[in-house]
């Protein structure tokens, strides 16, 4: 049997600090909060970029301020995520600093410093081939010392050199600072690309651009796994926490495996990246690729079945601050849908194995922003990044990016980081109504909110408060039981069924769920002839052991 720990049963909720509104909590069931990175930071990256791992960004507060956080949590049972990044740190970090000043700083070999290169014609060039996430090359000339440091995401967000011993010794530091204070665990951000291939060599070339991707020298490098075991066995374990890993690149079963099965004493569990990846193109994000309910099932199958194999835990999740919103790119926001797609996104969620991680707004069913809105609403640096660059190549003319602006209209990060939708007022509560909110808060607020929702019982926050209850009463079938996908002879192509069953006590439960805007008949029904309907988002239809699933329909079946 499956080890019971409280950081399986924990349901998560994400809350994004520049886009939240403190609150005494609303009731939903979530037991664990995540705060993406508080700490000082000038926020080229929304603090993904820190300057100083033991302060905290002062419009956030201070220490002292997280440490009451943290004991408020926990007099009321609840618990602490923080994020922990150190792939990298911004520039304006004192490490970076001391390295940057010269060649024999002590903290020179903190992060990646190389040579130029120079081309037949010599001029000067950059090390490798490498592309940064964000877009360009991965490497920058520093003046001071002649040469370049690398950079995967922002130039403002050098990588640390993991090879040298201070450095991760300093961050082991770092980590127990916060551990020591109470918070119960970490999201590290970018876990696999702090090992890159010792002699950085150039990327595969795939594209006619000018630099390329080069993750296969980056990602789950060859001290991958030497490194997550000491910051394991230095500072993790002495302390009760939940460690979840983010997982950029590494797809397979196999290298994501060796993360997480329990005898590696490695984390306790994963973010993969092919959740969030369903509408990707194959050589980018805002490539063109259409999203198809056989895509959400080959993934749920894969690591739902996966993970018990590999003896590792699942997370489950299907939005982050890094992307749009689920909802509105493997379901529909359209009016009619809306309710109906989020609840039947919930049913998903609440009846899978592993950890459940909510973005804040997902229980009120909050959406991308609609196609109304410009290329002015996004700001985020990835967006801007990339429609500039699309546009230059363009030659500069508007007419001719109408299909970055749709692809942003799906993916761009922005939408993940819509302030949180409280009422509908001007600016949704979250902020006072005479201020301008420093990003843009979704018109579709004055329909969609939470005040709206918390005294309907019909309500998508209704309905997920429901999920999660169910969840919690059921923990041995729905966050302990095994998986079995249904047939897709007995679902159909649109529909995604699955079983899932406690062995000790044999009970069972059957999930059906429609992720189309038809109605369905699903033959799957005659499994269960002497179901009874556990929740669902519609009127059960039955009729001659078929099921019909309205559009985003879901049910959830129980034996007897
Ligand atoms: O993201 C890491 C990552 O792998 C990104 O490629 C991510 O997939 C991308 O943002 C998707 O568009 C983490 C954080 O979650 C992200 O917010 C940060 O910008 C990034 O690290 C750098 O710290």
């Amino acid at each position: 049997p499956v080890e019971r720990v409280w950081w399986k049963e924990a349901v998560v909720y994400q809350i994004y600090p520049a886009n939240f509104l403190d609150s005494n909590g609303d009731g939903l069931g979530v037991d664990t909060i995540w705060l993406p990175p508080i700490f000082a930071s000038p926020q080229k990256d929304m603090g993904y970029d820190i300057a100083d791992y033991r302060s905290i960004h002062a419009p956030y507060g201070t220490v002292a301020d997280v440490q009451k956080l943290i004991d408020e949590l926990h007099s009321q049972q609840m618990r602490l995520l923080m994020d922990l990044v150190v792939n990298h740190t911004s520039d304006e970090h004192e490490w970076f600093k001391e390295s940057r000043s010269s060649r024999t700083s002590a903290k020179r070999d903190w992060y990646f410093w190389r040579d130029p290169k120079y081309d037949e014609q010599g001029i000067r060039k950059e090390p490798n081939n490498w592309k940064s996430v964000f877009g360009g090359s991965a490497w920058h000339f520093d003046e001071t010392t002649g040469q370049y440091y690398l950079a995967l995401f922002l130039l403002s967000q050098p990588d640390l050199n993991w090879t040298n011993y201070a450095m991760r010794q300093a961050t082991y530091d770092d980590m127990r600072f916060w551990l020591d204070r109470g918070v119960d665990g970490f999201r590290i951000d970018s876990m696999n690309l702090m090992s890159k291939h010792p002699n950085l060599p150039d990327g595969k070339v795939v594209t006619d651009e000018p630099y390329q991707s080069g993750a296969e020298f980056f990602a789950s490098g060859p001290k991958m796994h030497d490194y997550v075991r000491e910051m394991r066995a230095e500072v993790f374990d002495n302390y009760d926490i939940m460690t979840v890993g983010e997982l950029g690149f590494t797809k397979d079963e196999h290298s994501v495996g060796q993360y997480v099965a329990k005898d590696r004493r490695e984390l306790n569990m994963l973010f993969t990246g092919d959740i969030v990846d369903m509408d990707f193109g194959p050589n980018g994000k805002y490539e063109r690729s259409d999203f198809h309910p056989s895509k959400i099932r080959n993934v749920t199958n894969l690591w739902q079945t996966a993970m018990p194999k590999l003896n590792g835990w699942n997370s489950v999740y299907l939005d982050n601050h890094d992307s749009g919103r689920s909802l509105s790119r493997y379901a529909s926001d359209a009016p009619e849908h809306r309710a109906a797609a989020a609840k039947m996104l919930a049913t998903y969620m609440a009846t899978l194995s592993g950890t459940l991680f909510l973005l804040a707004g997902q229980e009120i069913g909050m959406a991308n922003l609609g196609k109304d809105y410009g290329a002015d609403a996004y700001i985020d640096v990835e967006a801007k990044n990339h429609y500039k660059a699309v546009l230059k190549a363009r030659g500069g003319d508007e007419s001719r990016v109408a299909d970055v602006l749709k692809e942003l209209q799906l993916k761009a990060r922005d939408h993940g980081r819509l302030p949180m939708q409280w009422d509908s007022s001007p600016n949704a509560v979250f902020t006072t109504t005479d201020s301008k909110p420093w990003m843009t808060i979704n018109k579709d607020h004055k329909e969609w909110n939470a005040a709206s929702q918390i005294d309907d019982s019909t309500s998508v926050m209704a309905y997920w408060k429901q999920m999660l209850a169910l969840r919690k009463q059921n923990t041995d079938i729905l966050v302990y039981g095994s998986y079995s996908p249904l047939p897709e002879s007995e679902t159909g192509e649109v529909v995604l069924g699955y079983e899932r069953e406690c062995h000790e006590t044999g009970k069972k439960a059957g999930v059906l769920l429609n992720f189309s805007a038809t109605q369905q008949r699903v033959l799957a029904a005659k499994r269960y002839p002497d179901f009874s309907v556990l929740v669902s988002n519609q009127d059960p239809n039955f009729v001659d052991g078929q099921i019909t699933l309205k559009p985003f329909g879901a049910i959830v079946l129980q034996s007897a």
